[in-house]
């Protein structure tokens, strides 16, 4: 097994977190995502046809791309500490938090790299302002949607870190540092639960 990499983006940042979690070793391979080797048509051709990393590959010689997926194939191979949750109600609220995650503060913070970064420039056919700053509110009030989930809980999905945490932490991180769009610190709850998972040894992995 091998992982093609980049330590530093928030995607690959998701394996990497997931992988200390869980004690889980893996050779990796880093490519250049800034010097696009992973749009090289080679690596679209024999590694992943959507160009991003993460991609795993298995020791057959076939892929997973999709962070998420990579995740779920070692769980399977590695089923505790539970990352996905345990029990039947477990397993629906983490996935349930890690597609809200994805899709509605992932989604909104990618339109704001892709659209408001100089970064970015070059890798778009066009940048649409307007498009950055609908979804920098788009973030703001997922902020606030999250802030009074941790409200009634300690994680994402209930009792236990899982998966879903390390997917809010590592978009956060990505939101803060990259797009300033850090959370408030008047969001108490979120506040300390972002305090929480920042602290964890896996939290060091960039
Ligand atoms: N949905 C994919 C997203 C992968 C992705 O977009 N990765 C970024 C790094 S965070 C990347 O490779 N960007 C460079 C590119 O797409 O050319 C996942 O969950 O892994």
């Amino acid at each position: 097994m091998k992982l093609f990499t980049y330590p530093g983006a928030p995607n690959p940042r998701r394996v990497h977190m997931y992988l200390a979690e869980k004690g889980i070793e893996i050779p990796f391979e880093r490519v250049d995502i800034m010097k696009r080797e992973n749009r090289s048509p080679e690596f679209m051709a024999d590694i992943n046809a959507m160009g991003g990393v993460p991609v795993l590959e298995l020791d057959d010689g076939s892929h997973i791309a999709e962070s998420i997926a990579i995740c779920r194939y070692l769980e399977t191979l590695h089923p505790t500490p539970s990352l996905f949750g345990a029990s039947a109600q477990e397993v629906g609220l983490v996935e349930m938090w890690i597609r809200r995650i994805e899709l509605y503060l992932m989604m909104p913070v990618g339109m704001v790299w892709v659209h408001g970064s100089p970064l970015t420039k070059a890798v778009v056919k066009q940048q649409i302002p307007e498009m950055a700053e609908l979804n920098r509110e788009m973030v703001k009030n997922y902020f606030g949607f999250i802030d009074r989930r941790l409200a009634k809980s300690a994680y994402l999905a209930g009792d236990h870190f899982s998966m879903a945490d390390i997917t809010a932490l590592c978009t956060m991180d990505f939101a803060a540092t990259l797009n300033g769009l850090p959370h408030s610190k008047e969001q108490v709850y979120l506040s300390r639960w972002y305090e929480e998972v920042s602290g964890r040894p896996s939290a060091q992995e960039k």
